[in-house]
């Protein structure tokens, strides 16, 4: 929708007069799946599609939130911010990040009305939530003059997202969506939040993602299941080295220590998280060199361990990236995001774009019966104020 309409929707709603408009992106993560809240690096970049939120304070005591998406209008006395409403409805997203302001000392003195829009597929892995929170807190945060840092609203997301969603995320998603550069994919060290933007250039090839419409459910106990899981391997070392996160381990230290994590499942989740921080490592290299297709090959791996050892792939992506590796111009593709359903990315020489979307689309549908939707994907900016 274009955001002329959106404003005509805001004013149908809220009534005539002037509103903000704001923007955050979803993500697409090209690899280094699982590997942030084990402290290790990621490489996601921002994409074109996201969340709109519209804003225009008021002189209630109350937040009014609307969603065009869901059709779901809720009131919020700004007496209530810290208080997450039942589990399942999007608003807890916006006010999730809210909260975080009213919790650091920063309550908005009055209401606001705001009117949500988003193009980013729910459910598809493509960051949608993240997109949500981070548009959310650039709006309050420039509205109500709060003057913090990009940064923190980036961790007020994170924030959010844990205790008003229940899911124990990384700071991915939400760093992608307010930190993303066109055309560029963020390096990010999860344990320092250092950072490089590094430009992807992919002369020949595009970025392809695949939404196999199963759709992915973070809330679901599996995602934190992992994040448990990985806790346990920790703890299952530490006595022989000290260690806070997976993510300090070395392949040859794991290989070494690996023995004294006595549960099999335990240590095959270890086992994807370090190896996985290692291909994003070279993936890097590998793309600044130019080097497109060894950068293909450490996608497929990562797939295949996520498939094998982290066991987060499941039947939808596993057929859908085995029907993209049939296609010759394919360098590279692997599910991203959480997993359990969502999204697969790959990367496809131009002249073979057309029938791969064909192609994949067919044999996916043939063997599961669900009609994928595949889009180019375009590397946009991270959440800003547009209008
Ligand atoms: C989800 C989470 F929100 C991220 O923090 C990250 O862990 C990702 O799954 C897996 O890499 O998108």
């Amino acid at each position: 929708m274009r955001v002329d309409n959106l404003k005509k929707e805001f004013e149908n709603f809220y009534g005539a007069g002037d509103c903000n408009v704001y923007f955050s992106p979803g993500r697409v993560n090209l690899i280094g799946e699982h590997t942030d809240y084990n402290g290790g690096f990621v490489f996601p970049c921002a994409l074109s599609f996201g969340t709109y939120c519209l804003i225009r304070k008021t002189e209630r005591k109350s937040f009014r939130f609307r969603s065009l998406n869901q059709e779901i209008v809720q009131e919020i006395d700004l007496d209530s911010l810290c208080n997450p409403l039942p589990k399942g409805t999007w608003v807890n997203y916006a006010i999730g990040v809210i909260a975080q302001f009213v919790k650091n000392g920063q309550k908005p003195d009055t209401g606001a009305d705001i009117l949500i829009w988003g193009n980013v597929p729910n459910g598809a892995g493509l960051s949608s939530s993240a997109s949500l929170e981070v548009a959310t807190g650039v709006a309050i945060n420039e509205e109500f003059q709060f003057g913090q840092d990009r940064l923190t609203i980036v961790k007020y997301s994170q924030k959010a997202e844990h205790e008003f969603a229940g899911v124990m995320c990384g700071i991915m998603d939400q760093f992608a969506s307010g930190m993303g550069k066109k055309d560029h994919a963020i390096y990010l060290n999860c344990d320092s939040l250092e950072y490089e933007l590094v430009p992807v250039k992919l002369s020949g090839v595009k970025i392809i993602i695949g939404n196999t419409n199963s759709p992915h459910s973070l809330d679901a106990g599996k995602y934190n299941e992992r994040v448990d899981e990985c806790r346990a391997a920790v703890d299952a070392i530490t006595p022989s080295k000290l260690i806070a996160n997976l993510g300090e381990l070395s392949p040859a230290e794991f290989n070494s220590l690996s023995a004294s994590i006595e549960n099999d499942i335990v240590r095959k989740r270890a086992r994807h998280v370090v190896t996985e921080i290692e291909r994003t490592k070279k993936a890097v290299e590998e793309l600044k060199l130019g080097n497109l297709l060894a950068f293909g090959e450490l996608m497929n791996q990562s797939h295949n361990s996520l498939r094998d050892d982290y066991e987060v792939t499941g039947d939808e992506l596993d057929a859908m990236v085995t029907a993209a590796r049939k296609i010759e111009g394919t360098i590279g593709s692997r599910m991203t995001g959480g997993g359990f359903g969502g999204s697969t990315v790959s990367l496809v020489k131009d002249e073979f774009v057309d029938e791969f979307i064909e192609k994949v689309g067919a044999e996916y549908f043939e063997k599961t019966g669900i009609r994928g939707e595949f889009y180019v994907a375009e590397i946009g900016d991270g959440g800003r104020r547009i209008n």
